[in-house]
């Protein structure tokens, strides 16, 4: 369907309605286990001889309709849908390494990505450094005989720097490196790194892709070699797969994301313009913010700036706090891209997991917000949020 233009094909079906009754909509297939026809069918199917349906921890209608609509989205050869956005991404992860390999990371990944990493650093011995992503000369530097994979974010989360995607590609091209992209924050309407080079893209579907805060997801795309051997190993025998429901879910959320990413990106534009004018306000991060240092490259390689803002208060963590707890519109709360606008402190919340030491050379200090614009009305959200720095 890649000839449409993405806002079609986000509301655009793969699957042949003549066979489905002709329902406008995808069929939910909520089942666990599909019947053969007989023995041979099913000696046949496990051996690959034929193909079909078998069981939907190894694929399903469903979830097939949606991988198929990721990958045409990104405009890579093949999709994975898994039960939450850390299984995409430890799958994918689990997949690139091995004992003794090591991953260049971007300094700043979401805390769980961080977890996961430390984790495959005790257990498996696989080394990682967290890199200043626009020090290019240095992350060359750090290439050893043994990288596996550079991984980034962009926009990172929840510092809001960005990563010059198509100079990092350049790199790993030297070596046969591949580079991750974590594209939660963009979503495919936003920014598609496949397109700018990049290996694999993970995705949180949680967010912006599922939009309505009623599902926990993620997706995957890359070469049809590397998704399936993650669906045959880190997928099928770790067992992070989506439900039926789950996908079907992310389906109805995606037709609405280009209308919904539209409206983030204005409301988040209107807040940013506000705020960047409060006196409480001591530092905003927004990619949309001409002054920021890296305007030119969101410029050059997002569609539009996103619906997230950062932004500091002076006075620390309790001065945060105290602009959380006079919020009445904005909820508190983590998880970002919902229809409601979210506020959290990254410190003691997404990020409590990353030492502090580490959490300040990523820029995270007690006094930094994170603020997930959502779709009411500009006036409304500004109107609390300028409350609640006016009572502090
Ligand atoms: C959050 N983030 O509020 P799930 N990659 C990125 C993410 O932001 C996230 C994941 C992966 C947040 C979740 S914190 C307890 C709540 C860039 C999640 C992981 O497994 O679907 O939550 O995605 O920043």
């Amino acid at each position: 369907m890649s000839n449409k233009h993405l806002e079609t094909r986000l509301i655009h079906s793969f699957f042949d309605r003549k066979k489905h009754f002709g329902s406008l909509t995808p069929p939910l297939y909520q089942t666990s286990t599909f019947t053969f026809e007989n023995a041979e069918q099913g000696e046949a199917r496990f051996a690959g001889r034929e193909s079909g349906y078998i069981y939907s921890r190894l694929g399903n209608p469903t979830v097939t309709e949606l991988e198929e609509k990721i990958a045409d989205l990104e405009e890579g050869e093949s999709g994975l849908a898994f039960s939450s956005g850390m299984g995409a991404v430890s799958a994918v992860i689990m997949a690139l390494i091995e004992t003794g390999d090591h991953l260049l990371i971007s300094e700043g990944v979401y805390g769980c990505t961080y977890g996961l990493l430390e984790l495959v650093k005790k257990k498996f011995k696989v080394d990682f450094d967290l890199i200043s992503m626009d020090q290019l000369d240095v992350m060359e530097e750090k290439i050893r005989p043994n990288t596996k994979a550079i991984y980034i974010e962009t926009p990172i989360n929840p510092t809001m720097k960005l990563v010059d995607i198509e100079s990092i590609v350049a790199i790993a091209r030297k070596s046969d490196i591949k580079v991750v992209v974590d594209n939660t924050f963009c979503s495919p309407y936003l920014q598609q790194p496949l397109k700018l080079g990049a290996d694999i893209v993970v995705h949180s579907a949680t967010k912006y892709i599922g939009g309505h805060g009623d599902v926990i997801a993620g997706l995957a795309v890359g070469s049809s070699d590397f998704m399936q051997e993650v669906r045959m190993t880190t997928q099928k025998d770790v067992g992070s797969v989506i439900s039926p429901f789950d996908a079907w879910l992310l389906l109805r959320g995606l037709k609405t994301l280009a209308i919904r990413m539209d409206r983030h990106c204005m409301n988040a534009m209107f807040i940013f313009e506000k705020l960047s004018r409060h006196p409480k306000v001591t530092n905003i991060v927004f990619p949309g913010d001409p002054s920021f240092d890296q305007y030119d490259l969101a410029k050059k390689q997002m569609r539009n700036f996103g619906g997230l803002i950062s932004f500091e208060v002076e006075g620390g963590k309790l001065a945060a706090q105290k602009v959380m707890n006079n919020l009445s519109l904005v909820q508190v709360a983590v998880s970002l891209g919902d229809a409601e606008t979210l506020i959290q402190h990254p410190a003691t919340m997404t990020h409590a997991v990353v030492p502090e030491e580490e959490r300040l050379k990523m820029g995270i200090t007690a006094s930094l917000l994170r603020l997930s614009v959502g779709l009411e009305n500009p006036q409304d959200i500004w109107c609390d949020l300028e409350h609640a720095l006016n009572l502090f």
